[in-house]
């Protein structure tokens, strides 16, 4: 849409205003445009106590023609909320802290139990199955993108 109205202001002044109300806006406000980020699928594993963790896994869907990046997560009734790779080495099972995600273009990212997952502590309810909450995903070029998490059954392994 940009390359189009760079285009159409330079060949048809009759267009200007518009594409400079749509320019302009954009500038300010990059969420005016339409996100080529897509999540899906969020799910969070129940969690009985209040004083414990749990992890959210989601597909991140780029259907634009740039990388965009997370950079950070948020939940707002938990304390702390991390990107997380589980490792496995020796047979010893870590989970290592992971500073950004990059979506490269017409491509999907995966968080999936075993691997990426984003790690939520210090919650201050518990997570019953069938419940579901609000993550934010920042985004270093498509801004927040609020994702509904589905909170489901200690045993569910996968979508
Ligand atoms: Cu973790």
């Amino acid at each position: 849409m940009l390359s189009f109205c760079r285009t159409i202001v330079r060949y048809y002044p009759v267009w200007f205003s518009f594409c400079a109300f749509f320019y302009l806006n954009s500038q300010v406000n990059g969420s005016a445009l339409p996100s080529s980020i897509i999540v899906e699928g969020a799910w969070a594993r129940a969690m009985s106590n209040t004083s414990g963790s749990s992890a959210i896994y989601l597909s991140v869907k780029n259907a634009g023609s740039e990388v965009d990046r997370i950079v950070d997560v948020q939940v707002d009734f938990a304390s702390s909320a991390y990107i997380h790779r589980t490792k496995v080495l020796d047979g010893v099972v870590s989970m290592l802290l992971v500073d950004y995600v990059d979506i490269p273009p017409k491509s999907r990212v995966e968080f999936l139990p075993g691997q990426l997952h984003v790690m939520i502590l210090g919650l201050d309810r518990p997570l019953g199955a069938g419940d579901s909450f609000s993550l934010d995903l920042v985004f270093a070029k498509a801004g927040t993108i609020p994702v509904i998490v589905g909170v489901r059954p200690l045993g569910y392994t996968g979508h």
